[in-house]
């Protein structure tokens, strides 16, 4: 079999790449581990930056998002038992909107199905090789048959514990990586939202964040330890750390019911530089993880594949290598930013295990006082969430 551009992952990554590329002419071939249903099903993240919602409207995926996206002009942040709220639209003209990952993808998978798209699910054994070469190959055994897809170009969009990074060779890349010493038990929740807007919660337990799917579906978080098993939170002691830790003293209530899902996802940064070796370019997930307090990990994948479809239609449109040769290094401003955005989110709203004298608590609560008295820090805070795009 032989493709343009072969794609590992069929996460948002990689399906978005595969539209865009199929916008522009370009064949691709996306691979994937997973079944279908899986990757259809997989609660993940929630909040679109106004540059994503962008993207996607202007490729043709903005009727739904129209229809059940929620759009929103602010965000609160809650300590000390009050609420402090960030008015992101009046601070930069933009707004952000919730609609779940799960959705994204839906959108994506039917728009590649409507334009005939190869999408290999279920894929097993998939490898890589001759990434350093002019013919890299996709290896991978498909409904039981071994398959040999060779490209002009491979994508790397399979995520955190993919096999494409690896192909990049040791001496030629770095791995950045910082482990925080917490993890987020998320829950998906049958219970109309109890607020409009996303509420970030600074408690002495520890971080908790609201969040919403839908006007019948709510999407919760707390701070938990990363090595406590799942099975130590039943359903009632996580409402009730919920009902703690997002508590106030002005009449809010915090609506329960039951729960959907739930699951523990430990936080971490990492940034593999360069995102690119000989043929093989990474994106999303596969070249960088941030932790999801600020929101950023899908905004990111999404703006990395907008910088990759542009650099592949400029080469197949005019036989010109540089965008591709500047891929790397187009994305990573966008992507160090995002780090520094959500290890400053992460660091002021989580409870520090260490911090037994409560030095780094008083430190925080500072910090969380400024940022919602003063219009200046305030407006930082609002222009990185919203997505901040540096100037090259
Ligand atoms: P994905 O979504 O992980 O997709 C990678 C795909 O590659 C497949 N794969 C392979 N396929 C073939 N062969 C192999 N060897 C393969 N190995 C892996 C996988 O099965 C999968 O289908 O990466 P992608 O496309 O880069 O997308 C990234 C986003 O999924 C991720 O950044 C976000 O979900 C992060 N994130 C959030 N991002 C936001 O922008 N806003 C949020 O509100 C937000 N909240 C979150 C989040 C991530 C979370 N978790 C669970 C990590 C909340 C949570 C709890
Ligand atoms: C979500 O809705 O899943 C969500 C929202 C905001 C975040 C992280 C996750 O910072």
């Amino acid at each position: 079999m032989r493709t343009q551009v072969g794609i590992v992952g069929a996460g948002p990554a990689g399906l978005l790449l595969s539209h865009l590329l199929h916008q522009q002419g370009i064949a691709s071939v996306v691979v994937e581990r997973r079944s279908e249903s899986y990757v259809q099903q997989r609660v993940r993240a929630g909040l679109l930056e106004q540059g994503t919602t962008d993207l996607l409207r202007q490729c043709g995926l903005g009727e739904r998002l129209a229809a059940e996206g929620l759009v929103h002009e602010g965000v609160l942040l809650r300590f000390d038992r009050c609420t402090h709220r960030i008015p992101l639209t009046e601070l930069t003209g933009k707004t952000v909107t919730v609609y779940g990952q799960q959705k994204v993808v839906e959108d994506l998978i039917a728009a590649r199905r409507a334009a005939d798209g190869t999408v290999f699910f279920d894929a097993d054994e998939v490898s890589v090789a001759g990434v350093a070469g002019d013919r890299p190959v996709i290896r991978a055994v498909i409904e039981g048959r071994p398959v040999e897809i060779e490209c002009d170009f491979i994508a790397g969009c399979d995520g955190s514990h993919g096999i494409c990074r690896d192909q990049i060779p040791a001496g030629v890349h770095t791995q950045f990586e910082h482990d925080y010493p917490f993890a987020w038990l998320g829950v998906l929740a049958k219970v109309a939202p109890s607020t409009d807007e996303l509420i970030y919660a600074f408690h002495g337990n520890g971080f908790a964040l609201h969040s919403l799917r839908s006007p019948e579906v709510s999407r919760l978080y707390l701070q938990v330890d990363p090595s406590e098993p799942i099975e130590n939170w039943p359903d009632q002691r996580i409402w009730d750390e919920l009902q703690t830790r997002l508590g106030t003293d002005d009449g809010w209530t915090l609506a329960e019911g039951p729960l959907l899902e739930k699951g523990i996802t430990a936080m971490r940064s990492v940034v593999t530089e360069p995102m690119q070796h000989g043929r093989l370019f990474l994106a999303g997930d596969a070249a960088h993880i941030v932790p999801p307090t600020g929101a950023k990990g899908l905004n990111v994948a999404v703006a990395d594949i907008k910088v990759l479809a542009e650099a592949f239609a400029s080469w197949y449109a005019h036989g010109n290598r540089d965008r591709l040769d500047g891929y790397s290094q187009a994305c990573l401003r966008r992507v160090w930013r995002a780090q520094d955005f959500s290890y400053w989110m992460t660091t002021m709203l989580h409870r520090d295990p260490d911090d037994t004298d409560e030095v780094l608590a008083r430190l925080q609560l500072s910090r969380l006082r400024y940022v919602t008295e003063s219009p200046a820090a305030a407006r930082t805070l609002a222009e990185n969430y919203v997505g901040y795009t540096t100037s090259t």
